[in-house]
């Protein structure tokens, strides 16, 4: 049997090892054949290639974002045009099982481990979807959420291509119990936190390269167990990056044993500057006012600080946006991301702002270039058109090259990710901030030799 899994791309697609495909194949049996097609990397020409094939797997796995959908859909209809089997898994799907069932044979609802199998069983039964054990026809999902005990090493060998990003994606936890809501985490990896146990983790990082990027949302969720897998870290040496929450981070401890065990660089959701906002989604650990020593402490222990920020939240007004980017300025932010607000099926944030009538464009993944039209809703405070002015000139501010010199400072202790990346990055982001963002080139990432550093 040969299965050939395919991570669908878009514009904002990044070049990181995709963790699911090494997970799925460490997870398929040794009699089955794995190949993978990543379509930000080499990306599939559907109509000449699709009809050349010469030799059809025999199932063709797909996963599905909201922000791939469309490109994902498009590739399962044209292999089920040819007459392949497909299965789509991931977030997106998992929301909308039913969307993604009207383009493909089965879908894999939640997390794959202990349902791969099966699915691999069944296609090569021939009877893919179609086993009476499945509550819904075609619907593979889990009554809870699996075990992170004893899982296979994922099979990293799959990523051959010289273009990834050179960081090996590691998991250590799944879940989240903040109930921040415009995000999808909770509802899709449930929201208590389940930990891989320290030994397992550091035997995968003894497989991997010198440099990792943590898939987790939070890279230290709870300070015992993350003591115990940081300290264990220090003598592999590894540098890493990662997202973490500002729970944890006001602590100088948790701070210094990050640095010690080979932290580099934080994505840390800030989201927003203003009290009431950011409690008004429900994420009660971020307290602005102590945002700025946060940013030094980290950087004085030499990890650098990439910030999101969300833009288009109920209590922003258009002056909200200006204060965002004199704190990351003011802070010496290496980077920052700024999102708009953007309602993912199955969030809290998508039930509400369908309730009260506020959705633009309910289904805009489905859209052929979706982000040109973003947001997808009525903000509260202002037109949509205000709110996207104000997105676009936040972005050029935050990346204006007197804004990129303001916000290097030689003082700060920074990571050698830090003193390396600063001016490439920064100067990458200017050309995205006033070609894509401003610009609206929309083919903005292909012509890119360097990849955009995460997502955007
Ligand atoms: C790491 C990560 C990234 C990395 C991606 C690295 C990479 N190439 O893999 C980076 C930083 C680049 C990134 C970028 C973005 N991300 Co992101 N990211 C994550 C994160 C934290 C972990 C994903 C991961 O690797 N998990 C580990 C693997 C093993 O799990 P998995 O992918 O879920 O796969 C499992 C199952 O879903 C299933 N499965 C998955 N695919 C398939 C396919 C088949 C066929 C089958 C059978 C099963 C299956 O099996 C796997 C094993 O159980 C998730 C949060 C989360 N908890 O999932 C957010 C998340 C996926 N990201 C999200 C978002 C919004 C983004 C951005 C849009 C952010 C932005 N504003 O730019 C961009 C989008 C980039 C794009 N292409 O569009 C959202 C997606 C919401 C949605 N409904 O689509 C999430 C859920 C976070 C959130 N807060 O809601 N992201
Ligand atoms: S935004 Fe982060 S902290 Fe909030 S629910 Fe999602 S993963 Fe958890």
């Amino acid at each position: 049997m040969h299965v050939h899994l395919i991570a669908p791309s878009n514009e904002d697609s990044t070049y990181i090892k995709p963790l699911w495909v090494a997970t799925l194949a460490a997870h398929t049996p040794a009699d089955v054949e794995v190949t993978f097609r990543d379509d930000g990397i080499e990306p599939i020409d559907l109509s000449r290639e699709l009809d050349g094939l010469h030799r059809p797997p025999d199932l063709v796995g797909i996963s599905v974002s909201s922000k791939t959908a469309a490109r994902a859909y498009a590739i399962a209809d044209a292999y089920r045009a040819r007459g392949v089997k497909v299965v789509l898994g991931g977030i997106h799907v998992t929301a909308l099982p039913e969307e993604g069932r009207e383009h493909a044979d089965a879908v894999v609802a939640g997390e794959a481990e202990g349902l791969w199998r099966e699915v691999l069983a069944d296609a090569r039964a021939g009877k893919l979807g179609r086993t009476r054990s499945l509550a819904s026809p075609g619907i593979y999902r889990h009554e809870g959420f699996p075990t992170l005990e004893g899982l296979p090493i994922p099979r990293r060998d799959l990523f051959t291509s010289r273009r990834y990003v050179p960081f090996d994606v590691v998991q250590t936890t799944r879940g989240c119990p903040f109930p921040c809501e415009f995000c999808s985490v909770s509802t899709y990896n449930g929201t208590t936190f389940r930990f891989r146990p320290v030994p397992e983790v550091i035997r995968e990082l003894e497989t991997t390269g010198p440099r990792v990027l943590f898939g987790d949302d939070n890279v230290m969720v709870h300070a015992r167990y993350s003591h115990e897998l940081f300290e264990a870290m220090v003598p592999l040496k590894k540098a890493w990056v990662a997202q973490a929450s500002l729970a944890v981070l006001d602590k100088l401890e948790n701070v210094e044993i990050m640095a010690r065990a080979g932290c580099k660089a934080l994505f840390i959701g800030f989201e927003s500057v203003d009290d009431a906002t950011v409690r008004s989604v429900g994420k009660r650990q971020n307290k602005p006012t102590k945002y700025a020593d946060i940013v030094r402490k980290l950087a004085d222990n030499g990890i650098a600080v990439w910030g999101s920020f969300v833009f288009g939240l109920d209590e922003d007004r258009p002056e909200s946006f200006d204060r965002t980017v004199e704190f990351c300025i003011r802070s010496k932010l290496t980077m920052a991301l700024f999102a708009l607000l953007t309602p993912y099926p199955g969030t809290r944030l998508y039930k509400r702002l369908e309730a009260e009538r506020r959705l633009t464009k309910p289904r805009w993944w489905l859209e052929a270039d979706h982000d040109a039209g973003a947001p997808f809703y009525a903000p509260k405070q202002m037109p949509r058109e205000v709110l996207r002015e104000a997105w676009i000139k936040s972005w050029r501010a935050m990346y204006s090259y007197g804004s990129i010199a303001r916000r290097y400072d030689p003082a700060f202790d920074h990571s050698w990710i830090q003193n390396l990346a600063y001016w490439p990055i920064n100067l990458l982001m200017h050309e995205l901030a006033e070609r894509k963002i401003a610009g609206g080139d929309r083919s903005f990432r292909k012509h890119r030799a360097l990849d955009v550093p995460f997502g955007l």
